[in-house]
């Protein structure tokens, strides 16, 4: 694959890179998108269950949907899309993952940095009193279980419609992708908000705005560069030519 000379350009002198990811970037490691031409909550809509009105009203089939997902999660493994990000720190000052996706894939990858916009599906919390439970502990829990200390519910942690995002994260994510010099955009439909905002912010901070998808989405007229394909295939292509670069800056003969 050919990439354009100023994306050459920009991935050389790059010091700064963020990747901010969405479900896209888990679709090779067998994990279903939730839009998108092959997501198979087409129609099951994620609004309808993701949310904590649908948890009150019926606990157990909210519950059920996030172990059916965990399961496939646990049998699944990360993809060279997960493994080539994880890669870059090698090769780039200072790289950070921002992922609106709860299935720790980046995390069993080995990236470093990464900001979890929408919490992470591995934890669940008590409604009630706040206390946290592994998911593991919960292993084979059909129903939505009680709270050891208060017999609340234990829900997901992680964050559903209407809800707010982890403040904190939500704010160090933005800077950092702000401050950076490269912005990729991955396998995200890009409509969910406030999340979709840190490419947008992004790049009107100058990020160099690069996404990389199957198809195009609401931020492809706001991208400065785009590669349609899969992210396991380009991500992969990408790091070796940072590692290319690398290796003609430290031995330039
Ligand atoms: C809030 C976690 C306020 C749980 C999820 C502004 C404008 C309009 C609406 C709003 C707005 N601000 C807020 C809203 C409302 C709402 C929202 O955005 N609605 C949209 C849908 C209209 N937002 C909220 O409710 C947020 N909260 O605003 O709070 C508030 C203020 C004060 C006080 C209280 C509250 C909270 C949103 C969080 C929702 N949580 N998930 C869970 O996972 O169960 S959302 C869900 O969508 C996903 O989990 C994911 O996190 C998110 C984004 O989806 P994507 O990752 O982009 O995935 P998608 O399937 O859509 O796309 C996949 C893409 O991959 C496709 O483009 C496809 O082509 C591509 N692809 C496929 N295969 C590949 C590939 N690309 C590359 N390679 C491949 N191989
Ligand atoms: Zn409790």
């Amino acid at each position: 694959m050919e990439f354009s000379k100023e994306f050459i350009d920009r991935l050389s002198t790059a010091k700064s890179v963020v990747f901010f990811t969405g479900a896209g970037i888990s679709a090779e490691s067998g994990i279903s998108t939730f839009r998108g031409k092959d997501g198979i909550w087409n129609k099951l809509r994620p609004e309808e269950l993701a949310n904590f009105n649908a948890f009150m009203k019926n606990p157990n089939m909210v519950w059920e949907w996030y172990q059916y997902r965990r399961k496939i999660i646990n049998e699944s493994l990360p993809n060279p899309g997960h493994y080539a990000i994880a890669q870059f720190e090698k090769y780039v000052e200072k790289v950070a993952v921002v992922t609106q996706n709860v299935d720790n894939l980046h995390g069993r990858a080995g990236s470093k940095t990464i900001y979890e916009l929408h919490g992470n599906i591995e934890r669940n919390f008590c409604i009630k009193c706040n206390t946290f439970y592994n998911s593991a502990d919960y292993h084979f829990a059909d129903e939505a279980p009680k709270c050891d200390k208060c017999g609340g519910l234990v829900r997901p942690d992680v964050v559903w419609f209407g809800e707010m995002l982890p403040q904190e994260v939500f704010a160090e994510a933005e800077k950092t992708a702000e401050w950076s010099d490269i912005c990729f955009v991955v396998g995200t439909s890009a409509v969910v908000y406030p999340a979709a905002y840190i490419p947008i912010n992004a790049r009107k901070n100058g990020s160099y705005i690069v996404e990389i998808n199957i198809e195009s989405t609401e931020l492809t007229s706001l991208a400065d560069y785009s590669i349609f394909g899969k992210s396991g295939e380009i991500l992969p292509l990408i790091l070796d030519e940072v590692k290319e670069n690398y290796r003609t800056r430290i031995n330039p003969a």
